[in-house]
């Protein structure tokens, strides 16, 4: 029987060393969170990274390592710690990533990234291989993969290969400028469907392969000599129903269920009961916006006194990739912008900002999403976006308002959020004022709105309807090759 091969940079769960024992934990993030249902349900198996490297397994546990993989549906690759520093740290986020949202300027052009990135693609094409049989379809996905779905073509010429790009593809005038423009697109030009999260993402990925490469490009296909490629936008949905069901439970508990963020939260709503709690929640990425948020916000603050001891900013950044020099910078400006605006704004009863640097529990997002009344995601870039759609799937008393960044890819789907531009402080602001004020009927009115398309495009309509465009491919190429 034929099954799907799902491969990513990461495995869905996490191998680490506690007491010289192996234990497994679920990855989290978008992509695994995204994918588990589809990979738990269907006959599929998932190829990645475990999270730790070649030299942190002890011999006797590198068998190991596998059977807890296998128990799972998955495969480990194994990796190197200088692999992980090159393909990962350097290529990957040092390279495609800046580059992809757009800031050059963090743009690295290192020769030796971008060969440990072939190799690093190429071992994760010959686990593959070693995992295929004739029937199989393989879904590659995102910019840490690139050049997989042509390794594969070029050993299994019949493969169906499906790649989606998680993060945006940048317009062509941007995309140019890489030195292994040519080899990316050939790389990923590999597959038979390429899926990105909107249709400008797609459109800017056509024109380049039709400007660099000079393929044929009608409408969403791309003739290559031998085959037709088909592009699409598929915008990735959330696991409605959990986000729903947890918010649900949230609210049955009894205060003897309460975590310590909820009693806390919980204090200073009955000490303000006028006071509203504005929640962010990103990994701590340049591309986030945080710290446009933070001066948006003391811009609001400054411009309108009457909000202070108002309203309150509880700002969740989970650390991330804090190998990459930036991403360093990034932690110190944000210590410093909010210390500077508590110090500023601070009164013996009030701080305008509550900074929590740490990855947190399931529940206690939920406590956060639950709680703050307005949620303020402002990202310079950003492909998709799922915190957004998150925070509207548990709001189930339908209050609550989303301002949201032009500049994310869940903005074309989120209309009736509070769509803004993260580089204007005054719309920012004025926004804040907008979702202080909104009338509770208005709120509900656009949220039920909001969540009747969020649950409608769940995760696992998004993971069905790439599976099913990539089947289809199929049958165009037997077509192509009858003409
Ligand atoms: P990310 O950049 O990681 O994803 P996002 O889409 O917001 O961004 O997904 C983050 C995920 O991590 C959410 O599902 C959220 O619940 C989870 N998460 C956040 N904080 C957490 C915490 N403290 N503890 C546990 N889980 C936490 C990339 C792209 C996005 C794209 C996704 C999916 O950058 O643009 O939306 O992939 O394609």
């Amino acid at each position: 029987m034929s099954k799907t091969i799902i491969i990513s940079n990461r495995l869905p769960l996490q191998i680490s060393i506690e007491n010289g024992e192996l234990e497994v934990t679920p990855s989290v993030g978008g992509l695994a969170t995204g994918l588990k249902s589809f990979h738990k349900d269907g006959d599929s198996v998932w190829i990645g990274w475990p999270g730790l490297t070649e030299e942190e397994i002890p011999k006797k546990l590198k068998e190991e390592v596998q059977k807890k993989a296998r128990e799972e549906n998955c495969v480990a690759v194994n990796l190197t710690s200088d692999e992980i520093d090159g393909f990962y740290y350097g290529f990957s986020n040092r390279t495609i990533w800046p580059l992809f949202h757009y800031f050059m300027e963090y743009t690295e052009s290192d020769n030796e990234y971008w060969k440990t990135y072939q190799k690093v693609n190429q071992k994760y094409a010959d686990e593959i291989l070693k995992h295929y049989e004739d029937g199989d379809v393989i879904w590659v996905h995102d910019y840490q993969l690139l050049l997989v779905p042509n390794m594969i073509r070029e050993k299994a010429p019949e493969a169906v290969i499906g790649f989606f790009n998680h993060i945006p593809f940048p317009s062509y005038e941007v995309f140019r400028t890489l030195p292994w423009r040519d080899e990316v697109l050939k790389g990923v030009l590999g597959a038979d469907l390429i899926g990105f999260h909107t249709y400008d993402y797609e459109r800017h990925f056509l024109s380049s392969v039709s400007r660099i490469l000079r393929h044929q490009v009608d409408f969403n296909e791309i003739t290559l000599p031998d085959r037709i490629v088909k592009v699409d936008s598929f915008p990735m949905g959330i696991d409605y129903k959990k986000f729903e069901q947890a918010a649900l439970d949230h609210f049955e508990g009894t205060s003897a269920d309460q975590s310590e963020l909820q009693k806390r939260l919980d204090h200073h709503l009955e000490a303000t009961p006028d006071a509203k709690m504005i929640l962010s929640i990103d990994r701590l990425d340049y591309t986030k916006g945080i710290a446009h948020r933070i001066r948006a916000y003391e811009y609001f603050l400054d411009n309108n006194p009457e909000y202070i001891e108002k309203v309150r900013l509880v700002m969740l950044a989970v650390p991330s990739r804090s190998n990459v020099p930036q991403y360093r910078r990034l932690k110190r400006e944000i210590d410093e912008l909010v210390g500077r605006i508590n110090g500023k704004f601070s009164t013996v009863s009030w701080t305008p900002i509550w900074y929590f640097y740490r990855s947190m529990p399931f529940h206690n997002l939920i406590d956060l999403y639950t709680t703050c009344e307005i949620a303020l995601l402002t990202p310079i870039r950003d492909g998709m976006n799922l915190v957004a759609k998150e925070y509207i799937a548990t709001r189930t008393n339908h209050t609550g308002v989303l301002i949201l960044s032009e500049m994310a890819g869940a903005a074309h789907e989120m209309n009736e959020a509070l769509i803004i531009n993260p580089n204007n402080f005054e719309q920012v602001s004025q926004a804040l004022r907008t979702a202080f004020e909104m009338p509770k009927e208005e709120q509900i009115e656009r949220n039920k709105m909001l969540q009747k398309r969020l649950r409608r495009y769940s995760v696992e309509k998004w993971a069905q309807d790439f599976m099913k465009s990539l089947r289809a491919t199929k049958e165009n190429r037997d077509s192509f090759k009858s003409i």
